[in-house]
């Protein structure tokens, strides 16, 4: 019943590897979780499940236009711009995750490209400061030269974000100021440099099936693979062109974290945005389909995340199978 994927076909094109894909998402969905777990528990410890929590370090007037983004200066999003934390006010936000019990600290900018001068040399800093809490580090300041991505890494950084968002087919319907392949490079820059890569996508962007399997392949037929891969849920932001896209099956959600499970074994498949729309059986079944990652805290970069009382419970449920609220409480 599983899936015999040789390293042949692991270590294929993008397009042959599509087809790997899709023929793993269009399974049976029970073969496909019992396959995805089954790859899970051979690579991964079941109680792994790494915490990070997320701050927006620049926010706001990005001269991208990500059709997504509620940071975009193309969107009337109404999103309040903040210019560049001080290193103060990330410490302080550090001392914070760790006592929420975080192991990573991710900072996101709204920047088409890295700047250059104080503004870098500040980023820096906050590294340097995220790493003697003995936290892993990463950023996402969007695309980076050579000389950037190497002094990240001196300063201390671990990983450098950069998602592909969607399968390249689909890509232009959803960011025209930018392309592919300038995703593709930085994340060679990043990975020149020595830095681990963090690179997934969103779901619920009008996208088909076709278009996930492809994202996935992608990202499955880098070499080496990223070592940290998100999946986003979208989350509709009101004026944006994407407010209203079309609401996801949970179960293509979990389609989607199962076949990058399966083709990217050694990843830590991140359970991103959209948590707080998802039940906690929901996120429970991405968890057993192979995700091994949750942001934790009451914000992502700008929109809202599963509180932290409700993520106790549910890990909670998770190591003793003492479900709160009994199936009698739910009127059964
Ligand atoms: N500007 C940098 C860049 O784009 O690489 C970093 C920040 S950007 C906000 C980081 C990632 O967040 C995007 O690549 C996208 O995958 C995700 N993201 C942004 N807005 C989102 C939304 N509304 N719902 C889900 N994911 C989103
Ligand atoms: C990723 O893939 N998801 C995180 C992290 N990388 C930087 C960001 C999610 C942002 C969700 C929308 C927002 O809060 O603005
Ligand atoms: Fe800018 Fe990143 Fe938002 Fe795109 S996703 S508009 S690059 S902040």
């Amino acid at each position: 019943m599983l899936s015999n994927i040789s390293n042949l076909e692991r270590a294929a094109e993008p397009s042959a590897l599509a087809q790997t894909a899709l023929r793993l998402y269009q399974k049976h969905f029970f073969d496909l979780l019992y396959e995805a777990h089954t790859v899970h528990r051979s690579f991964h410890a079941l109680e792994d499940i790494q915490r990070c929590v997320l701050l927006s370090i620049k926010t706001g007037g990005c001269a991208e236009d990500c059709g997504y983004c509620s940071q975009s200066a193309h969107h009337k999003t109404g999103l309040e711009r903040r210019p560049l934390l001080s290193v103060e006010d990330v410490r302080a936000a550090v001392t914070q995750a760790k006592e929420a019990g975080a192991q990573r600290f991710c900072m996101g900018a709204a920047w088409r490209q890295a700047p250059e001068g104080e503004q870098f040399e500040r980023v820096l800093d906050m590294v340097r400061t995220i790493k003697s809490f003995g936290l892993e580090a990463c950023t996402t300041l969007g695309m980076l030269t050579l000389a950037q991505a190497q002094q990240l890494k001196r300063a201390g950084l671990d990983a450098y974000n950069h998602n592909l968002d969607t399968s390249r087919e689909y890509y232009p319907k959803i960011v025209t100021t930018r392309t592919y392949d300038d995703r593709l490079n930085t994340l060679r820059v990043a990975r020149e440099a020595g830095l681990t890569l963090c690179s997934g996508g969103i779901i619920g962007l009008g996208e088909s099936i076709e278009d996930r399997c492809a994202m996935v392949a992608e990202l499955a037929a880098l070499d080496p693979q990223p070592e940290s891969v998100p999946i986003n849920l979208l989350m509709p932001v009101p004026g944006t062109p994407l407010e209203k896209a079309p609401d996801v099956a949970v179960t293509d959600l979990v389609r989607t974290i199962a076949v990058a499970r399966i083709l990217m074994p050694r990843s830590r498949v991140r359970l991103s945005a959209g948590r707080v729309h998802l039940s906690q059986e929901a996120q429970l079944l991405a968890l057993f389909a192979g995700a091994n990652s949750i942001f934790i805290g009451e914000k992502l970069l700008t929109t809202p995340n599963a509180a932290l009382s409700a993520d106790e419970e549910m890990f909670a449920c998770l190591a003793s199978g003492d479900v709160r609220g009994s199936v009698s409480d739910a009127g059964n």
